[in-house]
């Protein structure tokens, strides 16, 4: 789509939210991958978060909406309990003109607003032990605030999100395929996701045995789907609630590490940086069972650091998948910038097999 129309559909959407006021500035906000994000400012001074959701990868949008507004409402509830800060616990979203909680397009995409949660942050990298603790804590309380929350209402926003040995088939399909002739370049990543078949089963199989519970969990725990307080550098609200769905506990506790406990950024093109910090990942593991607060199993527990290593490599696998495919789901901006980011998880994987047992003590 040309910037003139992707500007005028963004109009044409913003048209749908002005009860709240009339907006005088939209600009592009934040580092997701996934959705499209903008800062509107309102001319009452008030400032929201509006976000072209990405419908080629949430179909259905009346779903994943209804998904995030029981959930916040649960949470708000659970807050009001605890006598918490309820204005910036979670996110709250903005009905359009007509009461309805995500506007279509004319081009049939999704569009939605969310109070801005003031005097936060989001960050990429911690700045101390005691950041990745607090973070982990508040992950682990968004669990523990969900675990009486009825999931049969929720709808599985992406099917087999979280499922290690689907996301595997899904890259052997595409390496058979080779629709953008990128396969023979990337020979020895593939093989390194193959050497790894039988380890992609683990929690699956954990699960089947009954080791291993399904739990409300948010599916997408980056540090940079936290708010922080601005001042305090304290976790405030947990955002992206897109992928709320049932899922693994341990998947949750994972993809914090995957992200926050690498000595690197999650593309560094120079992976002799590349490391499990195993400081980080012992500050986070501290918070996470704190937050939780001794909900989960000594299974769940056991396998915690199996979580870390398998979101690692699922997400490596992810990346190259789309990078085979011509990079049609992850937001690039440089060439080859998914083969980075794989090949980045794939070191980190490789890292974390050395330090399995330093894991496991820990
Ligand atoms: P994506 O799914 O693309 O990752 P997110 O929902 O995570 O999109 O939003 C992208 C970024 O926008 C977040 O990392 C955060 O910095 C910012 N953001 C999102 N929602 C809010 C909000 N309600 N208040 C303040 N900042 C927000
Ligand atoms: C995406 O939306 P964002 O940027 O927070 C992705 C996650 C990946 C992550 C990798 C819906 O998260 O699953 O782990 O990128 N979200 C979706 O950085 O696929
Ligand atoms: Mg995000």
């Amino acid at each position: 789509m040309s910037r003139a129309k992707a500007c005028a559909k963004r109009n044409e959407a913003l048209d749908a939210f002005t009860h709240v006021g009339r907006f005088v500035s939209c600009t592009p906000y934040g580092n997701g991958h996934i959705n499209d994000t903008f800062l509107v400012i309102a001319d009452t001074g008030k400032r929201y978060i509006f976000q072209r959701i990405n419908t080629a990868i949430f179909p259905d949008l009346k779903g994943v909406m209804g998904n995030i507004i029981a959930v916040t409402e649960h949470i708000h509830s659970k807050v009001a309990e605890e006598g918490g800060d309820t204005d910036r616990c979670t996110l709250t979203v903005i009905p359009t003109n007509w009461g309805k909680r995500y506007f279509k397009d004319s081009m049939n995409s999704g569009w939605r607003m969310y109070e801005f949660i003031e005097r936060t942050i989001s960050m990429e990298r911690v700045e101390n032990l005691r950041e990745f603790t607090d973070c982990a804590e508040a992950f682990g309380r968004f669990q523990g605030w969900l675990s009486d929350f009825d999931a049969s209402v929720l709808i599985e926003p992406i099917k087999d999100f979280h499922n290690t040995p689907v996301r595997y088939e899904n890259l052997m399909r595409a390496v058979a395929a080779d629709p953008c002739g990128r396969v023979a370049s990337v020979r020895r990543e593939i093989e390194f996701a193959m050497e790894r078949e039988e380890f992609a089963k683990t929690l699956e199989k954990a699960h089947e045995c009954g080791d291993l519970p399904l739990r409300v969990t948010h599916n997408d725990t980056k540090l940079n789907n936290i708010l922080f307080d601005e001042d305090t550098h304290k976790p405030v609200a947990v955002i992206d609630l897109d992928t709320v769905m049932p899922g693994y506990s341990v998947n949750d506790f994972g993809d914090s590490i995957r992200f926050g406990a690498n000595t690197a950024v999650e593309d560094e093109r120079d992976l002799s940086k590349v490391s499990l910090d195993l400081e980080l990942y012992h500050a986070y593991a501290k918070g996470f069972l704190k937050g939780c607060d001794g909900k989960l199993t000594d299974k769940e527990i056991e396998l915690m650091p199996i979580g870390a290593r398998m979101m690692t490599f699922e997400c490596g696998m992810r990346f190259l998948t789309d990078y085979i495919e011509g990079d049609h789901y992850f937001r690039t901006s440089r060439e080859g910038h998914n083969l980075d980011r794989c090949r980045c998880q794939f070191a980190l994987v490789a890292d974390m097999e050395k330090k399995e047992e330093q894991m496991k003590l820990i």
